[in-house]
């Protein structure tokens, strides 16, 4: 069976994400690496990180099209499976990521998992992931531990994966957040700081595989 589980390792020492990801590699669908990992690691941990596994870059990238065209330049060469990147600031903005991707997938964020995201953010779902099918992204963020907005989320999303964070550290299940809709769930601290983090992720996959069955 696919492997379900993003390993989201945010952590800042190369040395302690090369070797955790060589040691998890087998159990998980992707690693996924956000700023704090690039910006102690440098650019060049996404082409490390993509020999063992598949990367997924969350830069959450927001910015104007010919800047994001820019930031996909540079990420690509390096190899990664997927960029995620915030989708409020418009379609035009996205589609610069996408005509600059090559064989780079896009994950545009639809809501987010953190308590402030229902003022601005979350209210818009329906409009973003409307917009965000129109362009034709290969998936989209939404929360793995608010079940009722996922799941409202998932009936729309068509052919779109659902990657959702917010699970363990953040309140949410793994198993309930597969149910409601999500394609993937994103875990990391849960993860990295487990004492035993190969042996916690083959755990959750066996939950997994029981509700497949
Ligand atoms: O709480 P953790 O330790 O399991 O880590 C969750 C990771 O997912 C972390 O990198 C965080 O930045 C990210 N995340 C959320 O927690 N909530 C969101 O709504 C979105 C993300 C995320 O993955 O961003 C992709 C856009």
């Amino acid at each position: 069976m696919e492997k379900k589980v993003v390993a989201s390792l945010d952590l800042t020492d190369r040395e302690n994400l090369l070797n955790l990801t060589k040691k998890i590699k087998n159990e998980i669908f992707a690693v996924k690496i956000n700023w704090p990992t690039i910006l102690s690691c440098g650019v060049d941990v996404i082409s490390d990180l993509s020999q063992y596994a598949r990367v997924i870059c969350d830069l959450k990238i927001a910015d104007i099209p010919n800047t994001n065209r820019m930031i996909m330049e540079i990420i690509r060469e390096r190899g990664p499976f997927a960029v995620i990147a915030h989708s409020f600031q418009g379609m035009d903005s996205i589609k610069a990521l996408m005509d600059a991707s090559e064989s780079v997938k896009v994950i545009g964020v639809v809501s987010m998992s953190n308590q402030g995201a229902s003022r601005y953010l979350n209210p818009l779902h329906d409009r973003i992931l409307n917009d965000l099918k129109e362009v034709s992204v290969y998936g989209i963020i939404a929360p793995g531990n608010d079940y009722e907005l996922l799941g409202e989320i998932a009936k729309n999303k068509d052919g779109l994966k659902i990657f959702s964070p917010g699970i363990g550290a953040q309140g949410g299940s793994p198993v309930s957040a597969l149910v409601n809709g999500a394609d993937y769930v994103i875990i990391g601290r849960s993860i990295y700081n487990s004492t035993e983090p190969v042996n916690y992720v083959r755990t959750i996959n066996e939950e997994i595989e029981k509700i497949s069955n």
